[in-house]
C-alpha cells in the first residue's frame, strides 16, 4: 500500500529556501542574545530585558517575533509559562531566555539558561543533567532514530530517574511538563511533535527543537533548546550558541 502524504507531512519538509529563512532567523536571534547578555546588570527587570529583545529584533530588520519573548529570573524560571514582569535580576539567579524571530514568515526558536554569578552545586548539577538529557536525545537522532516517542523517552527517562516528582514544579508528565520538542516552520509549533505518546515519525528535511528542562518547585528551572535539521542519517544543529556549563556562568563586570 502506498503511503499518501498528508499536508502536514509535506509542510514539515523544508525546501532549501525555507531552511535558509529559518537559519537566517536563528542567526538574528543569536545576535540579539549576544546584545542581551551585554546589557544584563544586577537589578535590571525582566520586562526591561524583554523590551530590549523586541527592540533588537527591529534593529536587525526582523521586527516580527516567533512569539512574545520569555525572560525569567530566579524562581520564575520554574514557571514554563512565565510572562516577563517587574522581577529584578539578583546575584545567584537562574536566567532563562526563550525567544525567536522570523524571516519571510519562517520562525526560529531557542532557549538558553544562564547563571548570574557563581551558581551553587545544585544549580550546576541541574544544568549538567538537562544538558546531558539533550545530548542523549541528540545522540539518538544522530544514530538515525526517527520515532518521536523514542527520542522523547531518551531524554525524559534520564531526568525522570534523577528527579523526584514531588520536587518538580509541575509533574503531570514524568521528567518535564512538556514535550521534548516540536517542528518549526511558518508557525512556531508545527507537526511533528516529540511527546511520550507521539506516534509521529520524523521526515527527512524537517526542523525540530530539542528542549528538555527541569523545573524545581519554588527554586527555579533550567531549559536548553536547540533547533536541528533532521537528515537521512542524523541531524544538523542549526543553533550556534555555546551551552557548556562554563559559557553560561555570567559575572557582572
Ligand atoms: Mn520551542
Amino acid at each position: 500500500m502506498t503511503h499518501i502524504k498528508l499536508i502536514h507531512e509535506i509542510r514539515a519538509v523544508k525546501s532549501k529556501k525555507e531552511l535558509a529563512n529559518i537559519i537566517k532567523a536563528q542567526r538574528i536571534s543569536e545576535g540579539v542574545l549576544l546584545d542581551v547578555l551585554n546589557t544584563l546588570k544586577t537589578n535590571i527587570t525582566e520586562i526591561e530585558v524583554a523590551n530590549f529583545i523586541k527592540k533588537s529584533f527591529i534593529k536587525y530588520g526582523a521586527p516580527i517575533l516567533s512569539f512574545p519573548p520569555i525572560v525569567a529570573f530566579g524562581k520564575n524560571t520554574a514557571n514554563i509559562h512565565h510572562e516577563p514582569g517587574k522581577s529584578k535580576l539578583k546575584v545567584g539567579d537562574n536566567i532563562m531566555f526563550d525567544f525567536g524571530g522570523t524571516v519571510n514568515h519562517y520562525c526560529s526558536d531557542m532557549t538558553r539558561t544562564y547563571f548570574w554569578g557563581n551558581p551553587s552545586k545544585k544549580q550546576k548539577k541541574v544544568y549538567s543533567d538537562v544538558l546531558h538529557a539533550m545530548e542523549l536525545a541528540l545522540t539518538k537522532i544522530g544514530r538515525g532514530e526517527k520515532r518521536a516517542k523514542v527520542i522523547d523517552a531518551s531524554a525524559r527517562q534520564f531526568l525522570n530517574k534523577k528527579y523526584d516528582k514531588k520536587k518538580l514544579a509541575l509533574s503531570e508528565v514524568e521528567g518535564f511538563p512538556h514535550g521534548l520538542g516540536h517542528g518549526v516552520g511558518t508557525v512556531i509549533h508545527e507537526w511533528p511533535n516529540f511527546k511520550p505518546k507521539s506516534e509521529d515519525t520524523l521526515p527527512v528535511g524537517c526542523v525540530m527543537t530539542i528542549e528538555p528542562g527541569i523545573y524545581l518547585k519554588g527554586k527555579g528551572g533550567v531549559r536548553i533548546e536547540d533547533m536541528v535539521l533532521i537528515t537521512k542519517n542524523g541531524y544538523k544543529n542549526l543553533t550556534d550558541v555555546p551551552k557548556n556549563l562554563n559559557s553560561i556562568i555570567l559575572q557582572e563586570n
